[in-house]
């Protein structure tokens, strides 16, 4: 049986949930305590971070590397780009921006009483600019990279979610329309609320 070890609210593990929900394959998903971590999950991998998959005899400790390794089964929306390497570079370049320096600012804004140097708004403000860059790329198109859902869409749309929901008024007061219609557009799919079922 192929497991999946997850936290529910992580964004990480909703990620490769997503991608593995999309691409039908079949895992048995155990919900882990980060603060009990199961020892069977540790054996596997000791890094101790979720998600964590045990597949075929492998094991995958790296949600993007789960989301590719499901989409390499199965894509049948083609959220690989599979036919277009610019923009195959370009999701690359934006899940990185996203899990390098947007992750920061949004654990900064989200968590502002732990940095006490600077005000939240100032955390929030540094966020922000990657909002803006996503908010532009999607004029004229409903999504990041194309005109369907590819993988960058899915990979950074947890962070944002999580991003949006620390103020939410604040959020939708925001001139960034087009992303609050897009992370909307997520919240309320099929495959963001089959994964998000207790
Ligand atoms: N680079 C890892 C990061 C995963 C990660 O940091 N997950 C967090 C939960 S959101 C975690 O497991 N942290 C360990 C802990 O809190 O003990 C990935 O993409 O899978």
């Amino acid at each position: 049986m192929n497991t999946l070890y997850s936290f529910r609210r992580c964004p990480y593990a909703m990620r490769a949930r997503m991608a593995l929900r999309y691409s039908g394959v079949v895992v048995q998903i155990v919900e882990v305590s980060l603060k009990a971590k199961p020892a069977d999950m540790l054996a596997l991998s000791s890094k101790g971070t979720v998600p964590v998959l045990s597949v075929d005899g492998r094991v995958i400790d790296e949600s993007l590397d789960i989301m590719r390794w499901a989409l390499a089964q199965n894509d049948p929306q083609d959220w690989l780009l599979k036919d277009d390497p610019q923009a195959q570079q370009h999701s690359a370049a934006l899940i990185e921006k996203n899990d390098q320096v947007f992750k920061v600012h949004l654990n900064r804004y989200k968590y502002a009483e732990r940095y006490p140097e600077q005000p939240m708004a100032f955390y929030r403000s540094e966020g922000e600019v990657f909002l803006r860059k996503l908010d532009g790329l999607l004029e004229g198109r409903d999504y990041l990279l194309a005109d369907h859902p590819s993988l960058a869409d899915v990979a950074v749309m947890p962070f944002v979610r999580q991003f949006a929901h620390v103020d939410r008024e604040w959020f939708g007061q925001t001139p960034y329309v087009r992303l609050q219609a897009w992370l909307q557009c997520f919240i309320e799919s099929d495959l963001f609320t089959s994964i998000m079922k207790k």
